[in-house]
């Protein structure tokens, strides 16, 4: 038995001395060796200190998976920076608001995204440094008090250094801040230790025996914790490989597991359902691999049957969230069973409460899902408040509902709090309706969430539309409005009319009886 690591840098580095030539990183026509990906990490790591970050400061990683995303993020760390994540298709508003409330002083991008960012850089004081990669010509540009650089140039700035003299770093150091949303619109930076990366990476690749031989086929984002916290972190820790793809395509992941060198894959529910489509159409079927896992939204019971089926192998389904990355996991070699998200991992703890009282309840009841363990967020970024409502002594509330079976196995019932997981992606009802509530067209508006084949959920607005401009506003109009404002993936897949909206006594929208009205429609 190893010592654990107090950190993800220490938890690369040990795989490093284990295994220098042994492969860590395949991507497009480049592979990267442990020795070769610490050497470039280290190089990020000296070109942010040669740029001036000091412990403690913010980087932003806004851009598309790339061998640069994993080294930059070790980088950062090496540098003792906190890394902070955002997703590759937030617009201006989010990126403005990500970007000060984190207090980002540099942020690292590629080609595609550096002309979104470019429109606000101007207003952030704290952003002083810009690397933007990817990129064969940079524009010239007017920028107060800002460096904007292309990687190349970033990285000669500095002298090349085989090693950093680092400051271990402890474990209750802040590694990164990943944004999400509680009840309110605005989106809150839950901040993980190294702590917490390594104590939940140590349970995950205990729970899934996963092992130096593995070889992950990664195709989720790495801006969201199931992409980086669950298979980057458990592929340092193991000393296995990552097969990285740019962005999930069902064809050429079937390709890849048909050629047979994956040992793993990790989707959310979406992904199988698109594979399953794809291996209808083809005539072959991929060997099994040792592992494919589901989590990030609620995998169907026709999914995993069909899934079944088709490729001869039960999905693992797992349940996690930003704030405490993997929480309950079905087994590995006991039973999995579909509609359940299974047990605490090893180590962690979970437990059911009553909404009202916040009094455990009995195995079969159903009330909101709390869990407890060195997995647990050390809170929301300069929020006390909000950190201080997330918890309940210890024990954090998740904001799902669920029950426990007598054997142990949990189910998610449900929500307590507003939101639609499309996809994978949690889309926050008030924050499109706050964006959609000042078209001058619209006067009330609800934003629900409706089954999807593809998505699971889809976000759906009913509109009412200002007397005098109903003529103006159309469909196409209320998307644009909010495609134009957010990020693409929250626009309405279906904008529906209604000359009032259900309220209560208190003047509250029931959202209730317009998804029981439409659902019936559907
Ligand atoms: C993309 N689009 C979506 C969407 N993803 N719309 C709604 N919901 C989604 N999830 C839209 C884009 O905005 C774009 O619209 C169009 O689809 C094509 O974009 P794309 O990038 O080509 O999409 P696609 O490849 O089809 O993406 C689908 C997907 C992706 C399932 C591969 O959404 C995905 O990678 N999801 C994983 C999310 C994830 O990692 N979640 C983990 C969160 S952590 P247009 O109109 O602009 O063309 C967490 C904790 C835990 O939840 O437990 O893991
Ligand atoms: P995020 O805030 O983006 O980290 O999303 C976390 C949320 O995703 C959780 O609070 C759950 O609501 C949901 N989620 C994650 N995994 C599952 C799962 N296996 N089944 C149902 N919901 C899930």
């Amino acid at each position: 038995m190893h010592t654990r690591p107090s950190s993800v840098v220490e938890a690369f580095t040990t795989s490093c001395q284990r295994y220098p030539q042994k492969l860590v990183l395949l991507f497009e026509q480049q592979q990267y060796s442990f020795a070769q990906l610490n050497t470039l990490a280290t190089r990020w790591a000296s070109s942010l200190r040669a740029a001036g970050l000091r412990a403690g400061e913010r980087v932003a990683l806004f851009q598309e998976n790339s061998p640069t995303f994993i080294a930059a993020y070790l980088g950062i760390f090496m540098a003792r920076g906190i890394v902070v994540l955002i997703n590759t298709q937030y617009r201006q508003t989010e990126l403005r608001h990500m970007l000060s409330d984190a207090g980002v002083r540099m942020c690292i991008t590629d080609a595609e995204r550096w002309p979104e960012l470019q429109y606000i850089v101007n207003d952030m004081p704290l952003l002083d440094y810009v690397v933007v990669h990817s990129i064969d010509f940079l524009p010239e540009g007017q920028y107060d008090a800002l460096t904007v650089m292309d990687e190349a140039t970033f990285m000669d700035q500095t002298p090349r250094v085989e090693e950093l003299d680092p400051v271990p770093l402890k474990a209750t150091d802040i590694a990164l801040i990943g944004y999400t949303s509680g009840t309110t619109g605005r989106s809150k930076g839950a901040m993980l230790t190294h702590g917490n990366l390594v104590a939940n990476s140590v349970a995950v690749t205990t729970a899934w025996q996963w092992s130096a031989e593995d070889c992950l086929l990664l195709t989720l984002p790495l801006f969201h914790i199931h992409g980086l916290g669950v298979g980057v972190i458990g592929s340092f820790l193991t000393g296995s490989t990552i097969d990285l793809r740019r962005r999930f395509d069902a064809a050429d992941v079937y390709d890849t597991l048909l050629q047979g060198q994956t040992t793993m894959f990790f989707g959310v529910p979406t992904m199988y359902t698109r594979l399953i489509a794809e291996a209808q159409q083809r005539d072959v079927r991929p060997a099994s691999i040792r592992l494919y896992v589901s989590g990030s939204a609620p995998l169907s019971q026709q999914t995993f049957e069909e899934f079944a089926e088709l490729f001869g192998q039960q999905i693992l389904e797992r349940y996690g969230m930003t704030e405490t990355i993997m929480n309950l996991t079905n087994p590995y070699e006991g039973e999995r069973r579909p509609g359940t998200v299974g047990l605490p991992f090893p180590g962690q703890a979970a437990r059911i409460v009553d909404m009202q009282t916040r009094q455990p309840l009995a195995d079969g009841e159903t009330g909101e899902i709390q869990v407890r363990g060195p997995h647990v967020f050390h809170g929301y970024w300069r929020n006390r408040e909000a950190t201080a409502t997330a918890f309940d002594g210890d024990w954090f509330n998740t904001g799902d509902l669920g029950w426990r079976s007598d054997d142990g196995y949990y189910t998610i019932s449900g929500r307590a709090r507003e939101l639609i997981i499309s996809g994978g992606y949690n889309v926050y009802p008030r924050e499109v309706e706050d964006v959609l509530l000042a078209h001058p067209g619209i006067a009330e508006v609800a934003v629900i969430g409706l089954p999807h084949p593809d998505l699971g959920e889809q976000v759906v607005v009913v509109v009412v539309p200002q007397p005098a401009l109903h003529e103006t506003l159309d469909t196409q109009e209320v998307i644009r409005w909010c495609r134009e404002r957010l990020a693409s993936y929250k626009k309405p897949q279906q904008v529906l009319f209604s000359a009032h909206l259900p309220r209560n006594i208190l003047g509250k929208i029931q959202k209730h009886i317009l998804k029981q009205h439409y659902e019936r429609q559907e």
